[in-house]
């Protein structure tokens, strides 16, 4: 611990005036909520003025969120802070100067799973322009999932270089890793507990200072700054893992002529001292920003911060990795399953009209990051099919179109495929989209359980569904 770091700190005195770099799912309601604490005084929101997302900045100055799908309470608080002058969008990052502590809440894609190669490009330009303006005391802190390493490793050294400060000498740095959904933004961050890791004790405690005025449930869980990346890049990797266990079983089930759904209130009905049954959910697809890839951050950190130490067979794959091929797979399945639905109508792909329902990768949000329809849509155009993709909360994406007139995208449908679970489609009504179809047998393939396969197979469709061996191969009603 550096008595030096210290004394900065304590000449400095508390944190006052915060900044966020990156104003999107994470940065937005995390500066928002810094904003809403009464100890801090002013709040930056710092994001480039480009072609693609510069817009944010008067939107955001404005009291209004460039986030479309339904973030309870958002809209209301950053009006509220706004107009209170305690935040304030900008794309100067020169004001980072003014900052007592600064976040980065930055895209952390991977360029190439296979070579685990992450595209840190966004991350490292942002660690840039906040080392350029870096002063003696402030405290940095990566909220962006990174391979354990990063944040001692290539996030230090950049700052370092940029500054010509030393991290733990002269500034502070930490991992706080981010714990947010869509659709529940403000919520996670006040309520979920908070894991903090500094680079050191100075580190830490700074950076408990300034998460635990915005927590309301939640608690910090301090740590190491690597603690802190495992924890975060594993609990994804062990959720992507849960998901693809139930996908296994949906594969399972099928072939056997069971209902998954039978057999998951089933185990999930076993309780009791010891025994955690966190059984999740089959699917069409595992998509977003998060479960996509923090496993190979995981991965990519074992290997590189283990210098080849991991003691597991040369080219074993890991459970991990096997987990997310499996849940990588699950489009190609909803592919096999129309495939065979429109084989019982006697059909072939080759112009057959497809509604496929739900582009957000998850239910009652605008999200489309990684969303497992693409790769479906792809193979059935590929196949010869013409798809027609709708979508309420999506309002565009590039090379295609996506409506938000539902009877539009179901009119003259073949099949209809169920990719999100949004409320919209739990009521669809079968009588009525057979109407709009015109067909005497047109397909549902429902890849998350929405509607009651016995009402669509009584109103004549021919039905298949994840995880449905109960009903999969139904007899087809006159
Ligand atoms: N999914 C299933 N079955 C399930 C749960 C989800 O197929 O039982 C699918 C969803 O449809 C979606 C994908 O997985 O396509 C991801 O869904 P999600 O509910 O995991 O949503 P994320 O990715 O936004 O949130 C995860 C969360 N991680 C954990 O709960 C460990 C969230 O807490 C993280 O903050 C977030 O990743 C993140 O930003 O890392």
């Amino acid at each position: 611990m550096s008595s030096r770091l210290q004394s900065i700190i304590d000449t400095r005195g508390p944190i006052r005036t915060v900044g966020v770099i990156g104003m999107g799912y994470v940065g937005i309601p995390a500066a928002v909520l810094f904003a809403n604490a009464p100890g801090f005084e002013s709040v930056r929101g710092f994001q480039r003025d480009s072609p693609s997302s510069g817009y944010k900045v008067a939107m955001l100055n404005r009291g209004e969120s460039p986030l479309k799908g339904e973030e309870p309470g958002l809209e209301d608080l950053l009006g509220r802070v706004v107009g209170a002058g305690k935040f304030r969008c900008t794309s100067d990052f020169s004001q980072i100067a003014e900052c007592d502590a600064v976040t980065l809440a930055i895209q952390t894609p991977f360029k190439d799973p296979k070579d685990l190669i992450p595209d840190f490009s966004a991350l490292i330009e942002g660690l840039r322009a906040a080392g350029r303006h870096l002063s003696e005391g402030t405290l940095v802190v990566l909220e962006s999932t990174v391979t354990p390493g990063t944040t001692t490793g290539m996030a230090r050294e950049i700052l370092e270089e940029e500054s010509g400060l030393v991290a733990g000498e002269d500034f502070c740095l930490a991992h706080a890793p981010e714990r947010v959904m869509v659709g529940r933004l403000l919520r996670n961050i006040r309520e979920h507990d908070r894991i903090v890791g500094g680079i050191d004790d100075v580190s830490t405690r700074r950076a408990v200072e300034l998460y635990s005025p915005v927590l309301t449930t939640g608690k910090i869980i301090p740590m190491t700054a690597t603690a802190a990346e495992v924890t975060k890049t594993a609990e994804n990797a062990f959720r992507d893992l849960q998901i693809a266990a139930a996908n296994q079983l949906a594969l399972h089930c099928e072939a056997m002529g069971v209902n998954v759904y039978d057999v998951r209130a089933g185990i999930d009905s076993l309780k009791g001292a010891g025994i955690t049954r966190a059984i999740l959910w089959p699917g069409a697809g595992v998509g977003g920003h998060c479960l996509t890839k923090d496993s190979w951050h995981l991965e990519r950190g074992a290997q590189v911060l283990g210098h080849g130490d991991l003691w597991y067979p040369h080219g074993a794959e890991s459970i991990f990795g096997v987990a997310r091929k499996i849940n990588e797979f699950m489009p190609r399945h909803m592919v096999h399953l129309t495939l065979e639905g429109l084989k019982r109508t006697g059909k072939s792909p080759e112009g057959a009209k497809i509604a496929l329902l739900g582009w957000a990768f998850i239910q009652n949000s605008d999200d489309t990051r990684n969303t497992p329809a693409e790769p479906y849509l792809a193979a059935m155009e590929e196949a010869g099919a013409k798809v027609r993709v709708h979508d309420p909360f999506v309002n565009d994406y590039p090379g295609i179109e996506v409506s938000h007139d539902l009877d539009e995208a179901l009119a003259g449908a073949d099949v209809v495929t169920v990719f999100t679970a949004h409320h919209h489609y739990a009521s669809l009504d079968p009588v009525r989209v057979k109407e709009l179809s015109g067909r005497e047998h047109p397909v549902i393939v429902d890849g998350r359980n929405v509607v009651d396969p016995d009402a669509f197979i009584r109103a004549g469709f021919i039905y298949k569904g994840i995880g449905r061996g109960d009903r999969n191969s139904h007899p087809v009603a006159p």
